[in-house]
């Protein structure tokens, strides 16, 4: 489909080929197969994750430790030509980069990063990130799960986790727990007694991404085990910083392919004796819907471009965020409907997308969230508590 705004002209020939190279990654591996993936409710992460690695997209924003080490519009770029293949792909880059990769690369220990950044960079090692909790999903800071040290230095950690990606085919997950020093991190391997992570079914959104509770029994863990860098709410609010950055420029792929699918049938499809992409009320959608990712797209770039300036601010993201996603899941549902009854079949990727954007929508700050959070900043008064 034509950039009419000519958007991609301002990436770097670097930029471009990261683009391309993801792109055809999508068309050659994941767009063959997702629509099944989806409809079984499976995602090859074992398979996936070396391949990801090579790419270079595990982590790739961070230095150091095999990342790539690259600006955070390569990575905006990344996250969106993945996530025109499926919002559960670009998911689990994510979690793996800004969720759990992130915190141990900027508030680890030397030991902990030597221990797990290199092999998760080349997807050898899986990671989850275990903020939500089944009674505290928007407000984290009333968490129940906590640690406490024992008389010989050992953190004994109790508690459970719940809507965690990647949770039960995680090597190690980043846990967030209530301490006598606040809320701290902790890396968790998966393989320590008393930690389990049952699989989470029936989910109808981001079936092809896997979704867990996680259960913390006594689990006993080495004084080394803690994040040392940070303490408070601001360690993995800081995380997900990080994490809605990829998804306000993901939801701009999905959106895109959900265009481009609806342009594709409209030019095709002929009712009444033309095709329907030659009556008003469809132009109408589609030049909506243009219009959407068009806006979409300025906002990452934009945002992308302040990031990798040192200035990007939390309320900025919030800002991308809710803006991209409300536009994305908006094009995702005017596409269905021009799709007709073909709009509901996997065969066509557009209902995928949709579905998958109601999770996107919820999870890493709801919209209400995002809402509340530029009211605050809008008006300086606090509409949360
Ligand atoms: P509040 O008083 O606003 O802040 C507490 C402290 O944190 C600091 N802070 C940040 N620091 C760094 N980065 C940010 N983005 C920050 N936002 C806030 C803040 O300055 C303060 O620091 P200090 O030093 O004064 O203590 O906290 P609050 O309790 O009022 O809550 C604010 C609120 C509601 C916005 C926050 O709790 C929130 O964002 N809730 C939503 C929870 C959420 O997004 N959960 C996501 C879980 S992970 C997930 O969904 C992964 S999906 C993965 C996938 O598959 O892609
Ligand atoms: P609640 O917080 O109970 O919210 C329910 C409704 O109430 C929402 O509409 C909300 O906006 C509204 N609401 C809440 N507070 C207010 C308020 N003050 N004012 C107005 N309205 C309000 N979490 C992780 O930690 N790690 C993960 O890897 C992860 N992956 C996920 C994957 C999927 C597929 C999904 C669906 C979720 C995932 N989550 C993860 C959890 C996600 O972050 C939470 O679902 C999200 O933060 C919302 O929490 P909740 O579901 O408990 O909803």
């Amino acid at each position: 489909m034509d950039d009419l705004l000519r958007i991609d002209d301002g990436l770097s020939e670097e930029q471009r080929l990261i683009r391309d190279t993801v792109k055809t990654f999508v068309a050659d591996r994941i767009l063959p197969h997702v629509g099944d993936w989806f409809e079984e409710a499976v995602f090859p992460a074992r398979e996936l994750g070396p391949v990801l690695g090579s790419l270079g997209v595990l982590g790739m924003h961070l230095e150091g430790y095999g990342c790539a080490g690259l600006d955070a519009v390569s990575y905006g770029v990344a996250c969106r030509e993945l996530e025109a293949g499926d919002s559960g792909l670009r998911s689990f880059v994510s979690v793996q980069g800004s969720l759990a990769m992130f915190p141990i690369w900027k508030y680890g220990s030397a030991e902990q990063k030597e221990a797990w950044l290199p092999r998760m960079a080349a997807g050898e090692a899986i990671g989850c990130f275990g903020l939500t909790e089944p009674d505290h999903g928007s407000d984290p800071a009333n968490m129940r799960t906590h640690a406490k040290q024992d008389a010989s230095g050992d953190w004994i950690l109790n508690g459970s986790k719940m809507w965690i990606t990647n949770g039960s085919i995680a090597d190690v997950a980043v846990v967030w727990a209530q301490t006598e020093d606040g809320i701290r991190g902790f890396v968790v391997p998966t393989d320590t007694p008393g930690f389990s992570a049952p699989e989470i079914h029936k989910k109808m959104s981001l079936r092809a991404s896997v979704t867990s509770s996680l259960y913390f029994d006594d689990i006993r863990l080495p004084a080394s085990a803690v994040l040392p860098g940070v303490r408070g709410l601001k360690g993995p609010l800081s995380c997900l910083s990080e994490a809605r950055f990829g998804i306000l420029w993901g939801v701009v792929g999905a959106a895109r392919a959900c265009l481009e699918a609806a342009v594709d049938y409209a030019t095709t499809r002929v009712q009444f004796g033309k095709p329907i992409g030659g009556f008003q009320l469809t132009q109408e959608k589609l030049a909506w819907m243009y219009v959407g990712l068009g806006q979409s797209q300025l906002t990452a770039l934009h945002l992308g471009r302040l990031k990798d300036a040192g200035a990007l601010t939390p309320q900025q993201v919030s800002f991308g965020k809710l803006a991209n996603v409300h536009a994305a899941l908006d094009i995702a549902r005017r596409s269905r409907s021009i799709l007709g009854g073909n709009g509901i079949t996997l065969e066509y990727p557009v209902i995928r997308h949709m579905t998958n954007l109601e999770s996107v929508l919820t999870y890493e700050g709801t919209e209400e969230i995002h809402l509340l959070t530029l009211g605050r900043a809008l008006t300086g008064l606090d509409a949360f508590h």
